[in-house]
């Protein structure tokens, strides 16, 4: 079934562009120094180099973006490595019921780990046909389609499972810790 008109979360307006939007520089890549790290709360510390992530089997998942200052980015078609797949890879321990997702230049995100594990959620290296640009994310991105964009990390680099929930960069900053577009989960304290 397919509404006639798209269906985007309150307070949202549908743009055609893909806007760039972050804080701080964009980080430099080099493939021999760059390195996916997975700690905290697990059974054994992995680290993917940049060849091995790359050679996980790969994914496209379509899916809406939709960022707290109001822009909404429809039928985004990502290709990359899902959550799923990568947690094949990993054992947290029994305790580890949340992830702070770290990005090269210091920028957190936290989420519950049953949300990363969602079908739609994937870590990209391509959008909508061609390799992610740099500020968009390149190498490697988070992609979580049901929360706000502040949580699809750019330029991610590493998870680190944690058992108690602390908030990440927004999250610390005033943005709602949950931030789901459809409840409109902005800001923590606020009156829309
Ligand atoms: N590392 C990092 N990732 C980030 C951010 C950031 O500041 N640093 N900003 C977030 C915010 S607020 C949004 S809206 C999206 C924007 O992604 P885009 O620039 O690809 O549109 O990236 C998110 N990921
Ligand atoms: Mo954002």
């Amino acid at each position: 079934m397919k509404a006639d008109k798209p269906h985007i979360p309150p307070g949202q307006v549908v743009t055609s562009r893909f806007p760039v939007l972050h804080d701080g520089p964009i980080p430099p890549f080099d493939p021999q120094g760059w390195d996916f790290r997975v700690f905290g709360l697990v059974e054994e510390e992995v680290v993917f180099s940049y060849q091995e992530f790359m050679s996980l089997p790969k994914v496209e998942i379509a899916s809406d973006f939709h960022c707290v200052t109001r822009w909404s980015r429809l039928d985004n078609l990502w290709e990359g490595v899902s959550f799923r797949e990568l947690m094949k890879h990993i054992r947290p321990k029994p305790e580890a019921k949340y992830v702070m997702v770290h990005s090269d230049g210091g920028y957190t995100t936290n989420l519950p780990l049953p949300a990363l594990l969602d079908d739609d959620v994937l870590f990209a290296y391509g959008h909508d046909g061609r390799d992610l640009t740099p500020e968009h994310g390149w190498p490697l991105r988070l992609v979580v389609p049901k929360r706000y964009a502040w949580k699809s990390a750019k330029w991610v680099r590493g998870l680190e499972f944690i058992e108690d929930d602390r908030p990440g960069y927004w999250e610390a900053r005033g943005y709602h810790n949950d931030g789901d577009p459809w409840k409109e989960e902005r800001y923590a304290n606020q009156r829309l």
